[in-house]
């Protein structure tokens, strides 16, 4: 019988923002907690994910946090417990020579999968799952790209995610709770909420005029430390602290504490609306499954586009057309295509398309798990010998 593949190693060095460290750490959390396997995070940096984990000690060698074994990865890299019987390398981070050194040591040697960053284009059905043997030792590694259909590697979603944003959209008194602990009060029957996590391009100030001269109330909720410089300028220079309520027009601007990751959650099912960005939030407002606009992470030469566009057109399958246009044009003119028009113009017929947004939401959330999570797909292959 094939001994069970236990000792998952998952490498991640953090670029910038958030996002590594918190697809990593969902990734790590999610084998450890529901496929029990013993689970090594190797991490460069600790700073974000301990924004993001209240429990992490930023700088700590070693620690352990959901039973997770979080490691700080020093360079040069000292000779550790033996390898994973699993090494997950993220995001093309390349592993310490000495570590691959000794996995090419083991025997058998360890599965290695190399997890890409998420993009819906058509070429990731084909090259999810392909080998890229390595150059110099007998050691096999495996492409794993997150997307969203069956020939990709899925996404992550942990079990009884969708039970919990339920049972929280239908508790008032656990919303009210939350709203409370977040400094904001809870919202009016009339109000639009609306969650707000960009880069600093985005075009913040003609949207939020819009807001404020807007027919319909919309109160805005901004963790700490996101769009400073945007909303400074639109505030002038009078950003609200947290706790304090900025009102402009119909418009009220609320800042909230950076949250944790899984308050983060709670935040987007408690709001009508939710702006993400880059890649795990915008994973998050999808199963949220609220209406959603994503601000995507640019890259030179205009190659986020495509993936903008790509997404677009796997997501509007069974979309209203008119509500397909108004999100494009929305998207594209957030995103800083001036092709698109005015923002603010594309904002009113964004919001005009909320209802037809909002079940089609429900409907791609479950069609997208209709498929198996990323990290139970990675297990089964794992276990396969694939
Ligand atoms: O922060 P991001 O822009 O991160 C990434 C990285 O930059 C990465 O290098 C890049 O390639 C990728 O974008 C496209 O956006 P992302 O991916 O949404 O990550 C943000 C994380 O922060 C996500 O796990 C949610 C979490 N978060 C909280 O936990 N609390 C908060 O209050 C907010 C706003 C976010």
């Amino acid at each position: 019988m094939a001994t069970p593949l236990r000792r998952w190693d998952v490498f991640c060095r953090v670029v910038d923002n958030y996002g590594d460290s918190g697809v990593c750490w969902r990734l790590a959390r999610q084998l450890a907690a529901e496929h029990a396997l013993d689970v090594t995070l190797w991490m460069d940096d600790l700073a974000q994910l301990a924004k993001i984990v209240p429990d992490v000690d930023a700088a700590a060698i070693a620690q352990t946090a959901a039973g997770v074994t979080i490691r700080r990865w020093i360079e040069p890299f000292e000779a550790g417990p033996p390898p994973g019987d699993v090494v997950i390398e993220a995001f093309g981070c390349g592993l310490p020579e000495r570590y691959v050194n000794a996995m090419a040591q083991c025997s058998p040697t360890p599965r290695w999968f190399l997890l890409e960053y998420l993009s819906a284009e058509v070429w990731v059905d084909g090259s999810h799952g392909l080998a890229s043997p390595h150059p110099r030792l007998p050691l096999a590694r495996r492409f794993w790209f997150p997307g969203f259909t069956v020939e990709t590697g899925g996404l992550l979603r942990e079990r009884g995610l969708f039970a919990a944003r339920d049972a929280f959209q239908r508790d008032r008194a656990a919303r009210n709770a939350f709203w409370t602990r977040l400094g904001v009060p809870p919202p009016e029957a009339d109000e639009l909420r609306v969650s707000l996590f960009c880069y600093p391009a985005a075009p913040l100030a003609p949207v939020l005029d819009g807001w404020a001269d807007g027919e319909t109330r919309v109160t805005c909720l901004i963790p700490e430390g996101v769009a400073v410089g945007a909303l400074d300028a639109w505030a002038g220079g009078r950003i609200p602290h947290r706790g304090e309520l900025l009102v402009r027009g119909r418009l009220t601007v609320c800042t909230i504490p950076f949250l944790a990751l899984d308050d983060y959650d709670r935040l987007l099912w408690g709001c009508d609306v939710n702006f993400v960005r880059g890649e795990d939030s915008f994973v998050r407002a999808q199963w949220a499954a609220r209406p959603f606009v994503w601000h995507i992470y640019a890259q030179d030469e205009g190659v986020h586009w495509p993936k903008l566009d790509a997404f677009l057109d796997r997501f509007s399958v069974g979309l209203a057309p008119e509500a397909l246009a108004a999100t494009r044009r929305f998207w594209h003119a957030w995103n800083g295509d001036a092709a698109a028009g005015a923002v603010d113009s594309a904002w009113i017929e964004f919001a005009r398309a909320g209802p037809a947004l909002g079940g089609h939401g429900d409907l791609w959330a479950n069609r997208l798990a209709g498929s198996p999570d990323l990290a139970t797909g990675l297990v089964k292959s794992a276990g396969n010998g694939l």
